[in-house]
């Protein structure tokens, strides 16, 4: 919790509290841990995100809240110390770095070093989940027992570019912000390709949660731009399942106890 940074300016401190945090989060098989929170988001049924409508942002807003607590729960009990803590980054695709190099370093899996718990995610789906996956969704997941996420990312100057996002934050209604940057959001989930691609298990590749975090972000500076406005008041008081929370308490990042670094835009 706190501030939420870019991932490609993490020092090696931040960044090895991070990959604790999801190393410890893949090791908890009940509610608290890693399996949970994917599953929430695609299989196991039901699957409670919500795309193409206009609680695009606000359940995904819920859906990083709770999980970046559960890692910050998760990374305490790890290390036996009540006062470690870990923020979601979030995945710049529009900078410079990212359309020479793509993916954040920090994400990728390293030429025969150590295994990077942020360059695949383990898919613990039950038997009959696995074969679906595997017969409907070729190269989302590896072959064999204990399966993880696999990319198959494009040419890093395929990201979307700062000008497209500019377009977007430039939007004077809700829904047309929403619209605009769901779908600047799902040619992301597309680069990075295997896993991603697909709802059913893009929540168990941990970049979901950086490529995230760059959507809340957006959000949030449309948000606090001179055209950001809440969504429409019908939606305000709807609950976002299976969070116990509704579209209005989403609002205010400051009262979920995380910021991002303030950027100006015109
Ligand atoms: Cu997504």
């Amino acid at each position: 919790m706190g501030i939420r940074r870019s991932a490609s300016t993490l020092t090696t401190t931040e960044l090895t509290d991070l990959r604790d945090a999801f190393s410890a989060a893949y090791g908890l098989t009940d509610e608290r841990g890693y399996a949970f929170y994917a599953g929430v988001h695609g299989l196991p049924l039901p699957t409670y995100c919500e795309h193409g409508t206009s609680l695009f942002l606000p359940w995904h807003r819920a859906y990083l809240y709770f999980f970046e607590r559960a890692l910050v729960d998760a990374l305490r009990r790890a290390r036996g110390d009540q006062t470690a803590t870990v923020s979601l980054p979030w995945w710049d695709w529009t900078s410079t770095q990212a359309h020479s190099t793509g993916l954040p370093p920090g994400y990728r899996a390293g030429p025969g070093g150590p295994a990077n718990p942020l360059a695949a995610g383990p898919v613990t789906l039950n038997s009959a989940d696995l074969a679906l996956v595997r017969a409907r969704l070729p190269g989302a997941i590896t072959d064999g027992a204990n399966p993880t996420t696999i990319r198959d990312p494009d040419l890093p100057d395929e990201l979307p570019r700062a000008s497209t996002v500019s377009r977007a934050l430039r939007s004077t209604t809700f829904n047309s912000f929403s619209t605009l940057l769901e779908s600047i959001h799902g040619g992301v989930h597309g680069w990075v390709g295997g896993a991603m691609t697909a709802v059913p298990v893009a929540a168990f590749d941990p970049i979901f949660y950086a490529h995230h975090s760059m959507i809340d972000r957006l959000w949030y500076l449309w948000q606090i731009s001179p055209r950001g406005i809440n969504p429409p008041a019908r939606l305000l008081d709807r609950v976002l399942p299976p969070f116990p929370v509704t579209v209005r308490q989403m609002l205010d990042i400051s009262t979920l106890g995380y910021e991002y670094a303030v950027q100006v835009i015109g």
